[in-house]
């Protein structure tokens, strides 16, 4: 795949006004007057450029993909390919879990340029979380969004040619999976070139990378996630990809859109809660707030389950569980209906197993960790989420409920299994 066409051009704040400044859709939404136009670039993601755009009338975000990995420079080649696949994912999001990701008012593929709603007051949740401040609803909201795209962009519900088509489109996506499959299930478990850490973890990193028990389970993991192609994944659903205010959710940034197996989005938004949770005492001790983590996983879980048996319930559209075939045997479609759970529930907890791991060992970690000065105090914060994320990973299929392993985060957390 060609990294970028010889027209691409990265914008500049300076650049931005004149060159957008010839869309429709733009000038209707901030007017013809580019000189009241004011830009902010703002992206502090990994990969692309963001610029907030305002003026007398309104505001907007200009995501633009960069031919390279923002985070490491142009020795890491990236296909600008990727926006074009965000623009898909986010379509078809918009069209399953109405009102949850930005709309999109104009879409550039040669430019690999996105224009989209800017929600405004919201704040990225990892800096709410690190704030220690609650967001009403929160875990509701991600619940729902879960069960419903991913119940929607699978067999279960789309038209088989559909769906079929969407495997294809999102499976060019090959460099993108490709930094997934690396940073998430491989690099962790060796002394990869990017990898890095807080040096206070050498001898619990020297253990795990010894751990053979944990490398085959993480490889398990892998070849599920490459292996299984069952529904349209956000493909990088941590708590930077959601932006809150104190009452409302949306969802972000799904240029990392695959199919993959259902257990991936979830299991990637628990870990990355689980994180948080071990790192509040960087952030002020706060039992209350930790306590308040731990309800929002529980509810994100439990709202997943409710509406995605809902889904199964009233709508069952596709190739898979037939009514027809079903037909006066409701038990059992219940019956298939909590093996597919447990089945979820199972790879979630590896998922966010090696999610835990991968942002503490491998190339990208996690602001909540990162912006704790005291590096003691970090490592110790980091070693309980690697110590979840172990214990995760290998006894993923012996865990009964949500409860059970915030139980665990709690004992972990009050140092009690050490
Ligand atoms: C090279 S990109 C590193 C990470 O940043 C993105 O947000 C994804 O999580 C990816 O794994
Ligand atoms: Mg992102």
């Amino acid at each position: 795949m060609a990294l970028k066409s010889d027209n691409y051009r990265p914008l500049t704040v300076e650049s931005l006004p004149e060159r957008l400044g010839k869309v429709d859709a733009i000038t209707t939404l901030l007017g013809v007057d580019t000189g009241t136009w004011d830009c902010k670039e703002v992206g502090d993601g990994n990969l692309n450029l963001v610029f907030i755009v305002t003026s007398g009338r309104g505001a907007i975000i200009v995501k633009q993909a960069l031919p390279y990995v923002r985070l490491v420079g142009d020795s890491w080649p990236l296909p600008l390919k990727r926006a074009f696949f965000e623009y898909h994912a986010l379509i078809r999001q918009a069209e399953r879990a109405p009102g949850m990701v930005p709309e999109i008012y104009h879409f550039d593929e040669e430019q690999a340029i996105i224009a989209m709603e800017f929600f405004t007051p919201h704040i990225i949740l990892r800096h709410k979380l690190m704030a220690q401040e609650r967001v009403k609803g929160l875990g509701e909201a991600l619940g729902t969004f879960l069960a419903r795209t991913l119940f929607l962009g699978s067999d279960l519900s789309m038209d088989t040619a559909k769906r079929k088509h969407d495997v294809a489109l999102f499976v060019e996506s090959v460099e993108l999976n490709d930094i997934t499959e690396t940073l998430i299930f491989s690099d962790p478990y060796f002394d990869a070139e990017r990898n890095h850490h807080t040096p206070g973890l050498d001898p619990i990193v020297a253990r795990l990378r010894a751990d053979v028990d944990l490398k085959v389970e993480a490889h398990h993991l892998k070849a599920k996630f490459a292996n299984n192609a069952e529904t349209m994944l956000h493909g990088d659903f941590h708590t930077g990809s959601v932006m809150v205010t104190e009452n409302d959710t949306k969802i972000i940034d799904p240029e990392f859109v695959l199919y993959g197996p259902m257990g991936f989005d979830v299991g990637m938004l628990l870990g990355n809660f689980w994180m948080a949770y071990f790192a509040q005492p960087g952030h002020g001790n706060n039992a209350d707030y930790q306590a308040w983590i731990l309800e929002t996983i529980a509810r994100i879980w439990n709202t997943f389950v409710a509406e995605f048996s809902h889904l199964w319930r009233t709508g069952r559209t596709g190739i898979l569980y037939e009514e027809a075939l079903f037909k006066d045997q409701q038990l059992g479609l219940e019956q298939a209906l909590g093996h597919r759970l447990c089945a979820i529930w199972e790879d979630a907890l590896g998922f966010a197993g090696v999610e835990m791991i991968r942002r503490t060992l491998s190339l990208a970690h996690i602001a909540e960790n990162d912006m704790i000065e005291d590096e003691v105090l970090r490592a110790q914060c980091e070693a309980r989420g690697l110590e979840l994320g172990r214990f995760l990973v290998v006894n993923r299929a012996r865990m009964g409920d949500i409860s059970q392993v915030n139980d665990l985060a709690q004992q972990i957390n009050k140092g009690a299994t050490s």
